[in-house]
């Protein structure tokens, strides 16, 4: 696969073109190339463009709304394909996933949820806008080993603490383990909140919660 195919990935995303991102994702299938790697090197520079553009005022909601729909047509073709390729292992435990309270964005949290089922978790995936009480009551439903809470607004990730209080008040805390993560989040703030993990990425969200459950 050549720079210019990933070039022209991240310009389906930074142009808002769900019919050309997804073309390319099944040209990417179809050349044998690593799903990741396309989702990696190809369309999430797109967003990283279009979302550093809407930050300094050279981009517009539409743009951002256009490039969210093309990400989403990648992910859709590329999605399945990642999940077969991790098909057939062991289970890892329960993970409870969702996109915290107030907040929409859920094109990382699903890519993590099928990294995570991909290595052999059970993934529940609340889908987004879900409050803290709700991880906590399908956590206990399910027997969860870890929820993972994902942000990607400065004014929602407040909110991941609160999954924390919740699980703590049903008495889930500290056997339940929480991972937090999304564009602003960092490892000193999942710290100070008291989370057991914090990733970057999809492929490192796989790293920690092996790692938080001694699985590593
Ligand atoms: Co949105 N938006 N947005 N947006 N949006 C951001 C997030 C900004 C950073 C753009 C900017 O200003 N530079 C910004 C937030 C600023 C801030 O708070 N600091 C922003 C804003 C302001 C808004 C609105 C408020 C805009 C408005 O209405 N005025 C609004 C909020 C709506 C709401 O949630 N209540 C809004 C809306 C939208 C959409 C709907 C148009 C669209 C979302 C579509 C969708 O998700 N279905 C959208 C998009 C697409 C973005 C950007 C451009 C891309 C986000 C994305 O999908 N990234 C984003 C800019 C950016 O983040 N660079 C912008 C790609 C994925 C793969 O990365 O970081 O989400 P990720 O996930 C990673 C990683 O964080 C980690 O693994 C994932 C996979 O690698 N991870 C976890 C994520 N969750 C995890 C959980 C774990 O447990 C572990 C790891």
């Amino acid at each position: 696969m050549t720079e210019s195919a990933f070039d022209a990935m991240m310009q389906s995303i930074v142009d808002g073109e769900p019919e050309t991102a997804a073309a390319l994702a099944r040209r990417a299938i179809a050349d044998g190339l690593d799903p990741l790697e396309a989702i990696n090197r190809g369309f999430v520079p797109g967003v990283s463009q279009v979302g550093k553009a809407f930050g300094c005022g050279d981009a517009f909601l539409p743009d951002l709304v256009l490039a969210g729909e093309a990400m989403k047509a990648a992910i859709a073709v590329l999605d399945p394909e990642l999940a077969k390729r991790g098909k057939q292992r062991q289970t890892l435990g329960n993970i409870v996933l969702g996109t915290i309270k107030g907040d929409i964005h859920d094109i990382g949290k699903t890519l993590v949820g099928t990294m995570l089922s991909a290595s052999g978790f059970e993934v529940h995936d609340l889908g987004v806008d879900v409050p803290p009480e709700r991880f906590a009551h399908k956590a206990r439903e399910v027997g969860a080993v870890i929820v993972g809470v994902s942000a990607l607004l400065t004014t929602t990730m407040v909110n991941q603490r609160s999954v924390l209080e919740a699980l703590d008040d049903i008495g889930l805390r500290p056997q339940v383990k929480v991972m937090v993560g999304g564009a602003p989040v960092t490892r000193a703030y999942a710290d100070q909140i008291g989370a057991d993990g914090y990733a970057e990425d999809a492929i490192g969200a796989v790293a920690e919660a092996k790692r938080i459950l001694g699985a590593g």
